[in-house]
């Protein structure tokens, strides 16, 4: 049976002193998004910490502004790729030489409530590393990522159509996956995924990780609906705190200037066809074909017109009569569904979060309960895996996972908060 405890356990078992990781073995450091995640779920019993989890992350940060995926304070051999193969990246602490969708200035905002001291502490990182996004990633307006582990959904069968785009070089350097290792090879990325990942990665350490340079000449440019939403719903955030405390009018006029941009370009993420927002690759012009489980963080973002929020309702509609558990990964009618393969079907915790959390904002509060109950179901059914078989409830991949305890514990909070009122 799931309890608070038995979530709280989990956050406690994966704490490596002032950072948490995501699950002991399959991935032994600090991970981006995963931290904040874990800080909305730390913020229910222990302040104090979760804004450790917050301030360590940041640590992390680049010069130009740039959080890394993953924070490397170890070099730990059960992980690759490690802080060898990234190379010299120009960080304080060795890291990856890419980001991870920003989703943090919104859990700084929501757990931070009143609480301005808190909130200045962190401002100028937060919107250092927005402006980052909006500079070293940004091509003709739009907000792009070289690398699907950036967005990360890594094996999405959205990064396909990039992907093939790709050549893998004949002396890339030879290497072994450990993630297959610890968990089945039938739940991860393919072998010929993982070769176009490292192909990618060669090319920035090539560059010395110059950023403009990774979006410009990169081998991988596409855009993205997950960092696209999360990045225009976490500025909306960032602006609410530059407000409250008070910030020079230029930096309310730049941020302002990156929202009013990010609502232009939801329209380049707008798949006409398919009738929802899905990933396009940048060069060619070309969409990816099908609904993915970020295709719904319009709401999220308050973008969208009325008209394409109401075909994507009427898609999560379709999909809910499809699938036990909301909100697959990947559209269940798809023909490459998989529905336990990574970010080929299974639902997500953290994914289900936001999408419900953003339904919920915007007048939907049916379809947002549904996707939230879905998820407890599956987790009071399994436990607090990575993710999970959207047919079965069943866990995949990463056992006792932070973020699936960490939303669940968040949850739990609103409701005996609701409660107390
Ligand atoms: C690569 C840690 C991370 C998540 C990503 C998820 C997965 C890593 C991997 O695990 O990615 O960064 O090795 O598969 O796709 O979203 O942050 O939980």
């Amino acid at each position: 049976m799931v309890t608070i405890q038995s979530a709280i356990d989990v956050l406690t078992q994966n704490d490596r002193g002032g950072f948490t990781i995501p699950t002991a073995g399959l991935y032994p450091y600090q991970w981006n998004w995963d931290s904040a995640f874990v800080a909305l779920g730390l913020a229910t019993y222990d302040m104090d910490r979760a804004w450790s989890e917050v301030t360590s992350l940041i640590t992390g940060q680049w010069p130009d502004g740039m959080i890394p995926s993953i924070i490397f304070r170890s070099d730990d051999p059960d992980y690759f790729p490690g802080p060898s193969r990234w190379g010299k990246t120009p960080g304080p602490i060795p890291s990856t030489g890419v980001s991870q969708p920003p989703v943090l200035a919104t859990i700084v905002r929501a757990i931070t409530k009143g609480d301005a001291v808190r909130r200045a502490a962190v401002f100028d990182a937060l919107f250092a590393w927005h402006r980052w996004f909006h500079d070293a990633r940004s091509v003709d307006g739009i907000v792009c990522t070289v690398h699907p582990w950036e967005t990360g959904r890594d094996n999405c069968p959205e990064w396909n159509i990039g992907l093939d785009l790709m050549e893998v070089p004949p002396d890339l350097a030879p290497y072994r996956r450990m993630d297959n290792k610890h968990v089945d090879p039938s739940f991860r990325p393919t072998q010929d995924q993982y070769d176009k990942y490292l192909t990618i990665m060669a090319f920035g350490a090539s560059v010395g990780w110059d950023q403009r340079r990774l979006t410009d000449e990169g081998p991988f440019l596409m855009a993205d609906p997950n960092i696209h939403f999360v990045l225009l719903r976490a500025d909306q955030d960032l602006l609410a705190m530059a407000q409250g405390l008070g910030k020079p009018q230029a930096v309310l006029d730049q941020i302002e200037g990156w929202i009013a941009n990010g609502h232009a370009a939801s329209e380049y993420l707008w798949n006409n066809e398919v009738g929802a927002f899905t990933a396009r690759e940048v060069r060619t012009g070309r969409f990816s074909n099908g609904f993915s489980n970020c295709s719904a963080l319009c709401f999220y973002a308050n973008s969208g017109t009325v008209e394409q929020r109401s075909r994507t309702l009427a898609h999560l509609e379709r999909i809910d009569k499809t699938v036990d558990y909301m909100l697959p990964s990947w559209d269940p009618d798809a023909t490459d569904f998989e529905a336990q393969r990574y970010w080929c079907g299974p639902l997500w915790p953290q994914m289900n979060y936001m999408t419900a959390l953003g339904l919920d904002e915007q007048g939907a509060p049916k379809m947002a309960s549904k996707i939230r109950g879905d998820l407890c179901r599956t987790i009071e059914k399994s436990g607090f895996w990575e993710c999970f078989n959207p047919l079965t409830g069943e866990g995949c991949v990463g056992e006792k996972f932070s973020w699936t305890a960490a939303v669940w514990l968040s949850w739990q909070h609103e409701i005996r908060m609701k409660g107390a009122a």
